[in-house]
């Protein structure tokens, strides 16, 4: 891992796991998902990951239309940098999740780095009455579902990103990603420094104790040596004592409503800025200061 100087807080508000009906705070709106952004960047995020959502019933959407009124509003209010998603819904096909970064060609985008099962359905036991058809669906079909991210989807994904001068943050959700994201750095299509995003406890990825926390981390550190800037997502409960052990252990960590919905037990965050405050706060207490913007763009070798 190379060192860190900085942690750098990544703040993902709204993404395409989580439905309307689950939490009133979910930004759905393009207004609610800049002010979302926008929140979380003057709370110290340096990146904002961002997802779109069709506003008539909250469904994902990778309709560019969508996105610009946000992309605008955020560019126009702050430095943040802008990472546009890949990943979609797991439920898209790869061209439609492709057409924002197509259109956009943002500074930052996600890459997902292997198919993988992508289990939805124990929220079912958590939320039983949601309000839209499709909420449901969303959920119950996660039981048939392959989040499909191959080898040649992920190789004309970094094509792109080389054409266009978009850098990735790579999303490994076990410890097969970390090995093809190994894979494309001996080929010499993913460049450092190469930004891990280990991602803790989805189903149908690696688990969210410690231990697999440190397997990510060794396997990481044996691939790719020094070379990689490692940052910490961890999904549901898992966000706040992972992002905590991990920015311990010199990682930079990600929060918002796309990866939980809750600050504490039973409790809703009222916003994603809510979360970064708190991993902040955690950051304060560890004597790790938080990177700006452009500190990230250097340490990230971004293109501004
Ligand atoms: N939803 C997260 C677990 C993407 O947008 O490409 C990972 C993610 C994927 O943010
Ligand atoms: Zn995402």
């Amino acid at each position: 891992m190379a060192t860190r100087t900085k942690a750098i807080i990544t703040c993902a508000p709204t993404g395409a796991i989580h439905t309307p009906s689950m939490s009133p705070h979910l930004p759905v709106t393009a207004e609610q998902i800049a002010r979302a952004a926008i929140d979380a960047a003057e709370a110290g995020a340096a990146i904002v990951h961002l997802h779109a959502r069709d506003p008539r019933d909250g469904r994902p959407s990778q309709d560019p239309d969508l996105f610009r009124p946000f992309l605008k509003a955020i560019r126009a209010e702050s430095d943040a940098i802008v990472n546009i998603t890949t990943g979609g819904s797991p439920h898209m096909t790869v061209p439609e999740r492709m057409r924002p970064v197509t259109e956009f060609q943002p500074e930052l985008a996600s890459l997902n780095m292997g198919s993988m099962n992508f289990g939805l359905f124990p929220m079912l036991e958590r939320f039983p009455n949601l309000e839209h058809a499709w909420e449901r669906e969303h959920l119950e079909n996660s039981r048939n579902l392959v989040f499909k991210n191959t080898f040649a989807d992920i190789e004309g994904i970094l094509r792109l990103g080389q054409a266009q001068g978009t850098r990735f943050e790579f999303e490994c959700y076990d410890i097969s990603h970390l090995h093809n994201l190994a894979h494309f750095v001996d080929r010499g299509l993913v460049q450092g420094p190469v930004f891990v995003q280990s991602v803790f406890g989805i189903l149908g990825g690696i688990g969210g104790h410690p231990e697999d926390l440190m397997h990510m981390r060794r396997t990481a550190d044996r691939l790719l040596g020094s070379n990689y800037q490692w940052s910490i997502l961890g999904a549901g409960r898992n966000q706040l004592p992972l992002a905590t052990m991990g920015a311990a252990m010199g990682s930079h960590v990600r929060v918002g409503l796309e990866d939980s919905l809750w600050i504490g037990p039973g409790q809703l965050a009222t916003s994603s800025a809510e979360q970064v405050r708190r991993i902040r706060t955690v950051l304060e207490a560890l004597n790790v200061d938080v990177a700006t913007p452009d500190e990230a763009r250097s340490m990230l070798g971004l293109k501004g």
